[in-house]
């Protein structure tokens, strides 16, 4: 259990992340997955076939994130049976710099991004960093704006499934006024939020098509 919960955390840079993406639609669904699946779709051997289809299993999910200001985002999740999830966000309207960004518990925005709750955090653990032992499994650490506000990022995280006891479908996302400190800067929110601030938007996590 502790080993499985290692981080396996990545920030890849924009221009990397649509390299991933066209590799994943084109490569992987097109010619292997497939090909594979359908195969053994003749073939009689029953729970090997079973076993093939599980991993044929893709999941997406989005999260439009919208708030009390003009910061504004869209945010996809895509995860390959028993992978790591890979985020890719795009959002609009912030200030130069960095912005902690969450998965946090309740996809409840009743009462804007307050009602979303603390951070995810099925294994009750204090608030780290994304590649840290010791974290929220809903710690994403930051994302960066540029200079016109925009802040693009492509985070891959093995903590955050769409599937299973530890799904993230339903949860929700959250971009921050300031910079999450990571559990690291001595202040009194620093374990618990990264004193990350206000929030500036969010949005539910939903499944969307493949
Ligand atoms: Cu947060
Ligand atoms: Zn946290």
């Amino acid at each position: 259990m502790q080993a499985s919960s290692v981080s396996t955390h990545a920030l890849l840079c924009p221009s990397l992340a649509y390299t991933h993406r066209n590799l994943q639609s084109s490569a992987f669904h097109g010619v292997s997955f497939r090909p594979a699946f359908r195969s053994f779709s003749h073939s009689s051997g029953g729970d090997r076939r079973r076993s093939l289809t599980v991993l044929a299993a893709a999941k997406k999910a989005v999260a439009v994130l919208k708030g009390n200001s003009n910061v504004e985002g869209v945010v996809t999740l895509t995860q390959e049976e028993g992978g790591p999830t890979t985020v890719n966000v795009r959002i609009t309207g912030l200030t130069p710099g960095l912005h902690g960004f969450h998965l946090h518990e309740y996809g409840d925005t009743t009462n804007g991004c307050i009602s979303t709750g603390p951070h995810f955090n099925p294994n009750n653990l204090t608030h780290g960093a994304p590649e840290d032992e010791i974290r929220h499994a809903g710690d994403l650490g930051n994302i960066i704006a540029n200079a016109d506000g925009v802040a693009e990022a492509t985070i891959v995280d093995n903590q955050i499934p769409l599937s299973g006891p530890n799904s993230v479908v339903g949860r929700a996302l959250v971009v921050h006024e300031l910079e999450d400190d990571l559990g690291k800067g001595g202040h009194e929110l620093s374990l618990s939020t990264g004193n990350a601030g206000g929030r500036l938007a969010c949005g539910v996590v939903g499944l969307t098509p493949v």
